[in-house]
């Protein structure tokens, strides 16, 4: 620890509600539960004050004062995140919702700058109306914000064809941990001028800076889409069947994104406007998206090849093609309702598990076999991006065990289920981050050099460990 204190806890908190005004900061309890609690209401957190800074100026004087007075920041978005990273322990919560502009669409260099607070769905719409698209698509994005995007490096639904976050941001502006701005945003797509500051700041879970503005990379607007779902009843066929969608559709393939049956029946029960396409229940669900730039005839005509050839081989037992927007939309749905119909059903331990696209079978094979062998009785409910080799390999509590119990199995289960993965050369953490869910597991699984890395990057950024404390990467030693 390295810190320099020239200011106590009350001045600095008072000299923070002059700098952000009235509307800018919030103490009283009832106003304080909704940031100190994360969506899933398993972790909860402490804090004094949360701050709601209007600018970066703002952002900057509020970082200035904590860091004299030796207060920690928890950064915070929309608290949608999966990890617990925007779970205060103490000092304050900075959250970005009022610093929500679209400061410039650059229509000649596709490219949008927009503050971190923007809610990603109104990043969206704003490319939309400039004729673009800007592709980062999640169930939370009428809710997340792009700074907790970018700062945990999301992936989402459409990362077949576009990449994670980490791919359409060309620049940044951070507060650094001493009040510090650091202007990088820069709209380049070439700029090879030593170390890349941004892409340590992406994914780094609000520990190294608080994101207040990124310039994102534009693509144009697609001219129409095509979205389907097939049945399977393995999931060897499914990956045969992606096999043949990636050959057939190339660079047309947004998504292929996979759940099972009983993901299809929760769904169903617990989702509002969701309606089964099919008229007999099925093991396995794909859903396929494709994008059309071009001519969208061909792009409709290599999907039914490709379907076409899947039946033939009788990989697939059926499949719709959606014929409308709304057609497409409730197909979408029914995916993207998973998360929460998941929540209605039952108690949930959830894992973010990425394998070579090839073992996915034998994953979720040996890891159903290991879960039911850990917790008796309980469903197996793996779902997800498995274009990207990313499964949400989620189990839902026995009907018979309650909630207590069944979490108390949460550890052992965690641990086997992240051996399995990490031993098929996969990862614990595909798109969710660290945050304090996996602090434990980031040790077990990096190398003793990768995390002395980590450790060497906290400690030049953050010496003094307030900005966001005991997220991702817990012992800091001083330079
Ligand atoms: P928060 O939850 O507020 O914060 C997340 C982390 O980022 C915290 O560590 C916080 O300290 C830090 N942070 C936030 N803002 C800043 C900032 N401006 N500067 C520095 N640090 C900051 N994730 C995926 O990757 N793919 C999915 O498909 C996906 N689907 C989801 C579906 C649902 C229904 C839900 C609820 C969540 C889903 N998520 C998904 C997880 C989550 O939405 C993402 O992680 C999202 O990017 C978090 O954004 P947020 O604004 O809510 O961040
Ligand atoms: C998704 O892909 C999210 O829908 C949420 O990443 C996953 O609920 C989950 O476990
Ligand atoms: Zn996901």
């Amino acid at each position: 620890m390295n810190i320099n204190i020239s200011m106590d806890w009350s001045s600095a908190l008072d000299a923070i509600k002059e700098t952000v005004g009235p509307n800018g900061w919030l103490t009283e309890d009832a106003d304080l539960e909704p940031y100190v609690t994360e969506w899933r209401k398993i972790l909860r957190g402490n804090c004094r004050m949360v701050v709601r800074p209007a600018s970066t100026e703002e952002t900057a004087k509020v970082v200035g004062f904590c860091h004299r007075a030796g207060i920690p920041i928890t950064p915070q978005g929309g608290n949608t995140g999966m990890v617990g990273g925007g779970v205060p322990e103490d000092g304050i919560v900075l959250s970005t919702e009022r610093m929500t502009a679209v400061r410039e669409l650059g229509a000649d260099n596709a490219t949008i700058t927009v503050e971190a607070g923007c809610i990603l769905a109104a990043v969206q719409n704003a490319a939309r109306d400039g004729g673009f698209l800007f592709p980062l698509s999640l169930a939370a994005e009428g809710s997340c914000h792009i700074g907790g995007n970018i700062a945990t490096n999301a992936g989402g639904n459409n990362t077949v064809r576009y990449g994670n976050i980490r791919d359409l941001v060309l620049g940044l502006e951070v507060v650094l941990p001493d009040g510090r701005v650091w202007d990088g945003l820069r709209g380049l797509r070439k700029c090879n001028t030593g170390y890349d500051l941004k892409h340590l700041f992406i994914g780094s879970e609000g520990t190294l800076g608080v994101i207040t503005a990124a310039v994102l990379a534009l693509t144009p607007a697609p001219k129409d889409r095509v979205t389907a779902m097939a049945t399977a009843d393995s999931w060897q066929d499914l990956l045969k069947l992606f096999a043949i969608m990636r050959s057939h559709l190339a660079g047309s393939l947004v998504a292929f994104e996979t759940f099972t049956g009983l993901g299809m029946e929760i769904t169903a029960r617990h989702v509002d406007d969701v309606i089964d396409p099919f008229t007999e229940p099925a093991p396995l669900y794909a859903l396929i998206e494709t994008v059309c730039y071009g001519d969208d005839a061909a792009v409709r005509e290599a999907l039914e090849t490709g379907l076409g050839e899947a039946f033939e081989q009788e990989l697939v037992g059926d499949a719709v093609i959606a014929e409308s927007g709304p057609q497409a939309d409730n197909l979408w749905r029914i995916r993207e309702g998973l998360p929460e119909a998941q929540s209605v059903e039952s108690t949930v331990i959830k894992h973010d598990i990425s394998v070579p696209i090839s073992k996915i079978p034998a994953y979720v094979a040996e890891g159903s076999k290991i879960a039911t062998e850990i917790v008796p009785g309980c469903r197996v409910l793996p779902f997800g991006h498995m274009g990207d080799g990313n499964l949400h390999f989620n189990l839902l509590g026995p009907e018979n065990l309650d909630r207590d119990e069944f979490l108390a199995h949460m550890g052992k289960v965690n641990r086997a289920l992240h051996d399995l993965a990490v031993g098929m050369g996969g990862s614990f953490s595909a798109e969710h981050g660290i945050g304090l869910a996996k602090r434990d597991d980031l040790i077990r699984y990096r190398s003793d050099v990768e995390i002395e890395m980590m450790t060497w990057i906290k400690s030049a950024f953050d010496p003094s460990n307030l900005m966001n404390p005991g997220k991702v990467i817990v012992s800091v030693s001083g330079p």
